[in-house]
């Protein structure tokens, strides 16, 4: 590495390693990966996977091409030499805003386990120019600017495979890119992205906002375009058709290359429909086959058994519904399909809940996946039950031999290797380097949980990571926290059914008591990271409130040596790096049945933070595998809950009115502290609504959240037993793997 480097650090900058700047060094490196990755051999087969998303939020690319090319520790030791951090080299790269939260980065774990498995698989979407939205505070408030990542110089490959996409008053000719997938010691995949080269970004207005009619300049602008109105609903349409055609077409034209019969395609082709959003993926290739000459009854038949689909959330407002009047005006040459398939299920099943096209005439498009794939999967065991149980049992019934579950998995070369360089190397010291390959080896970790010499070491690294977090924190956004508190974090996608409001009452719970006296015994610093989809009023509401607390704790010195409230900007993948390795305390405290699994559970598990949580989505398993002694979990069960919105029984106003306590920290929602810092308009939204309505049942789970908080602050005191239960997550993560979840989904879904 150090003469590949020397040599383009020459050719290219005319300097040395020792005086060339960061941004020249990244560029170098990027030049010399680039050229690497093209040697390593696409993964081969009869069968291939495709996988198909609106997201994938692949972070930055230079360390996890070094990790899984074995250059990563040569890399790393070159440039210090020179007197340089690879961290701060990376600091050039552009991360790719192309996804919002956990299905994105899902999709990306995925990418890497398929390709570190050997597996021959490409992922699909689209080449969003401006991502998701890039995050900015002001007045206390989320305000989205334009998100740009791609440069002239990256890891984008512009390829020359174009295909012609029909929209009902066009016809759009796409271009696609690539972006090389590697794997851990392993062969070669692509993410291809769809994109148009007419999309211009100069459309774009102040913000986020633009002609939303304009489709041939906007159509790859932004990932999930505000659908508040008809055009932006519209938008979605002709994005998910632009993915999916793309797509479709790449499929075929690539299984006929490898010499499939189409009469046989699953032979040739697995498809994984990532929720909802490539849906449409089922009539278009329908479509296309029949255009090749099969009947119709043929084309289904192909189609099903080659589809596959995996159900993310059981939220209802998630789980689309387009108008058959939108479809008709974007996509009519799909309506005839559709209304087939949906009469077939009509013949087929009196049941209304099962039928494509509703009374209202919407067309459910999960219910085209589970009738036309031929595997429906959920993302964690409760969840899965949950939807054979109750979210999807009329499917379930009809089906069962469809359902399957599929745990969710992270990849450990990012999550561990990449992000927490120091544990993974202590732990390669400890049980050798097995696990890298087979995640299951980590439990031979259980061995030292009692020693103090390994207990105190695994401290040590906890508090180097903190160390560092502080002084990002304190680089990047002036922000100033205390590296002896407690880190208490919850990081995630902001939804009310997460209860980042809960979290916040705690807070004010908090300051309060330190406002009468009661002072924690050490330091707590509560850590927030979270975009709120721009439309979503309350959660912006929400984001108001922490970043009002935020300045409430800072501005008094009463408070802020025991409290300090962050929200950090624009969370993304490289700030959840930098978070999750110094974290003690991980929030998990989604409302019981509403998370379907969580990922970023799983990632501080993996890297030692101990799990406050409900009894939710991969938690669960997570409990089981720890134990008790090394989680904290409270709340209401799941099954209670699914009861309470049955019955309609829940009222967030009796608790409110009955319980002083509840009552005193919801009335600081509209109270003058904060009203003197933050907006009244918001601040008293928020209160109202989780007075009069709490749709996710914060005040419910309140103050059994707020007894095991307080119990959990108490143990992390017992430092020695603390340090155990930080061993016995990091052993126990093994099972969090997105290599397991691969070889299952391969085991039984893809069968390649
Ligand atoms: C739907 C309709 C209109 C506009 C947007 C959407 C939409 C967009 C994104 C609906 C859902 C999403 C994203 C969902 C998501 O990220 N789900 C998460 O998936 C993870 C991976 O399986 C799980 O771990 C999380 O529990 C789940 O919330």
């Amino acid at each position: 590495m150090e003469e590949a480097l020397k040599k383009q650090l020459q050719e290219k900058f005319g300097k040395g390693i020792k005086e060339a700047e960061k941004e020249e060094i990244y560029q170098a490196l990027l030049c010399i990966v680039k050229d690497r990755v093209k040697d390593i051999p696409h993964n081969q087969g009869k069968k291939k996977l495709y996988y198909i998303s609106a997201e994938f939020l692949i972070g930055k690319l230079l360390s996890n091409h070094l990790i899984n090319l074995g250059l990563f520790d040569e890399t790393r030791q070159v440039l210090a030499a020179y007197g340089h951090d690879l961290g701060e080299i990376e600091e050039a790269e552009p991360e790719p805003s192309l996804g919002n939260g956990g299905l994105g980065r899902l999709a990306a774990c995925f990418l890497d386990s398929i390709a570190t498995l050997g597996l021959q698989g490409d992922g699909i979407g689209l080449n969003y120019h401006e991502g998701l939205f890039l995050q900015q505070f002001a007045d206390h408030k989320q305000v989205e600017e334009k998100n740009p990542w791609i440069t002239r110089e990256g890891w984008l490959i512009k390829t020359d495979r174009h295909f012609k996409v029909p929209f009902k008053d066009f016809t759009l000719t796409s271009t696609m890119y690539d972006i090389d997938v590697t794997g851990y010691n392993s062969g070669r995949n692509k993410l291809h992205l769809f994109d148009l080269d007419t999309v211009d970004e100069s459309i774009i207005q102040s913000g986020i906002t633009f002609d939303k009619r304009d489709i041939s300049k906007n159509l790859t602008l932004f990932l999930y375009p505000d659908d508040s109105d008809e055009a932006g609903h519209l938008l979605r349409i002709y994005q998910q058709y632009f993915m999916v055609s793309n797509g479709a077409q790449l499929i075929l034209e690539e299984a006929v290359e490898r010499g499939a019969d189409l009469l046989h395609l699953d032979e040739y082709v697995c498809i994984q429909i990532n929720d909802t959003h490539p849906t449409m993926v089922i009539p278009e290739l329908i479509r296309l086959l029949m255009e090749k000459g099969m009947n119709e009854d043929e084309a289904i038949s192909v189609v099903r058994r080659t589809c596959a689909y995996t159900n993310h959330t059981i939220l209802a407002e998630a789980l689309e519904k387009w108008p058959v009047s939108y479809l008709e005006k974007v996509v009519p040459h799909l309506l005839p399909i559709i209304r087939s398939l949906d009469k077939r299920v009509k013949e087929e099943f009196e049941d209304q809940r099962v039928a494509i096209i509703d009374k209202e005439d919407r067309v459910h498009m999960a219910h085209i996946d589970i009738h036309y794939g031929f595997a429906v999967n959920g993302v964690a065991a409760l969840h899965t039950k949950i939807l054979k149980e109750s979210e999807l049992r009329p499917f379930y019934e009809i089906y069962p031999e469809k359902f399957n579950n599929k745990t969710n998995g992270i990849t450990f070369r990012r999550w561990l290797t990449h992000c927490n360089y120091k544990l993974a190397s202590y732990l390669e010291e400890q049980i050798g380097p097995a696990y890298l390959q087979d995640s299951a080896e980590l439990k031979k970790l259980l061995e030292y949980r009692r020693d103090p010499q390994v207990l105190a070491r695994i401290r040590e690294i906890k508090k180097e990571a903190k160390i560092q977090l502080k002084n990002y924190l304190k680089e990047t956004q002036g922000l100033e926290i205390d590296e002896n508190s407690v880190y208490d974090i919850q990081i995630k996608r902001l939804h009310e059914y997460k209860r980042q409001q809960m979290n916040a009452l705690y807070g004010i719970y908090k300051y309060l008591e330190i406002k009468k006296g009661n002072l924690p015994k050490r330091p707590i610093t509560m850590i927030f990271g979270a975009k709120a989809a721009p439309a979503y009023t309350i959660a912006k509401d929400i984001i108001h409130l922490i970043l009002c607390l935020q300045e409430l704790t800072a501005a008094d010195p009463q408070v802020s040596p025991y409290l300090k409230i962050v929200m950090v900007e624009n969370y993304n993948v490289t700030k959840a790096e930098k978070l999750i390795p110094a974290c003690d305390i991980s929030e998990q405290i989604s409302l019981a049945s509403k998370e379907a699994s969580g990922t970023g559970n799983m990632k501080f598990m993996l890297n030692g933070a101990v799990t406050l949580g409900t009894e939710d989505g991969a938690n669960v398993e997570i409990h089981q595998l720890v134990g008790d002694k090394n989680i904290y979990i409270f709340g209401e069960k799941s099954e209670n809950i699914i009861k309470l919105y049955e019955t309609g029984e829940y009222s967030s106003r009796k608790l409110y009115d009955t319980d002083p306590q509840i009552k005193e920290l919801v009335d600081f929602l509209a109270g003058e502290e904060l009203s003197a810092i933050g907006d009244p308009e918001n601040l008293n939204r928020l209160y109202e609504e989780i007075r009069n309505k709490d749709w996710f049942m914060a005040l419910l789970d309140l103050k059994d959240y707020i007894s095991t908080k307080e119990r959990m602050l108490d143990d992390f005191q017992k430092e020695e037993e603390w340090a155990e239960k930080m061993l016995v997550n990091i052993a126990q993560a093994g099972f969090f793997s997105s290599d397991r979840t691969i070889r299952e989904y391969n085991r039984d879904i893809w069968h390649l």
